[in-house]
């Protein structure tokens, strides 16, 4: 196993990653795996994530996204447009790494809403996508008015949605209302891996099963009576994960 840390560049921000590999073999696979809101790469569920992928011989290149971890940016300035300028900026960086042969993309949460998103764009350079526990509900909730569980008058959006932890800009909520991941599902007919907690506290577990019967071609593996983030069972998210690319 072999670690290297470094940044990529996306218009001048900087993206603080780690690529992970399994062996020095001069070709193969590589999963970029990035985190949820409020999130970062060296979580629990991320890291059995990544250890679970590199056990089938996959590099790992996890990336944070703007205003997580140790990348640039401040949290209350992110939204789902940067992180997805960010995530292509950093399938550009995979694609141009010479030992790369197949591209995956995995995610949690937000990060596999992002997923979802990045599967409709790329997808010719996609081999498959594995959103986790993806939080494909915020943009409805963002059109609604209600994120985080705080209501807000969705058609006249507050300058910042604030609770005792965190706080969201109008931005965040006027991005996310313009997003419509069903386009995204329809466009992608690779292989889907969708992992969810059925006792899932933040994203509802029905989330999971709607996304599953839209895509085309996608297998949801359910985790009995755990959360969101697989505290209860993580390795049954890993052995679901290493399953799918045994396959
Ligand atoms: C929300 C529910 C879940 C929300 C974000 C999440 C911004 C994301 C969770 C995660 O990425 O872990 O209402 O609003």
């Amino acid at each position: 196993m072999t670690t290297k840390e470094f940044y990529i560049d996306c218009d001048g921000i900087r993206l603080h990653s780690k690529l992970d590999r399994p062996d020095d073999s001069p070709k193969g696979p590589l999963c970029i795996l990035i985190h949820g809101f409020t999130g970062h790469m060296e979580e629990d569920h991320i890291i059995a994530a990544q250890k679970a992928m590199n056990d089938c011989g996959i590099s790992v290149l996890r990336a944070e996204m703007y205003g997580h971890g140790g990348s640039d940016g401040d949290f209350k300035d992110h939204t789902l447009y940067k992180w997805v300028t960010n995530a292509l900026a950093v399938v550009d960086y995979a694609k141009k790494l010479d030992f790369v042969t197949d591209l995956y993309l995995c995610g949690h949460s937000q990060g596999g809403l992002l997923t979802m998103l990045i599967g409709g764009m790329r997808r010719d350079d996609l081999k498959a996508i594995l959103p986790l526990s993806p939080a494909w509900m915020i943009p409805e909730g963002a059109r609604s008015g209600n994120l985080l569980g705080m209501p807000f008058d969705p058609l006249h959006i507050p300058e910042t949605l604030v609770n005792d932890e965190l706080e969201l800009s109008g931005d965040y909520i006027r991005v996310a209302q313009t997003i419509h991941v069903e386009d995204e599902i329809a466009r992608y007919d690779g292989p889907v891996l969708i992992v969810h907690g059925d006792d899932d506290e933040a994203v509802p577990y029905i989330y999971g099963q709607k996304a599953a019967e839209l895509y085309q071609n996608a297998k949801l593996v359910t985790i009995h009576g755990d959360d969101h983030c697989y505290t209860r069972h993580p390795d049954e998210m890993a052995d679901a994960i290493r399953a799918f690319f045994s396959e």
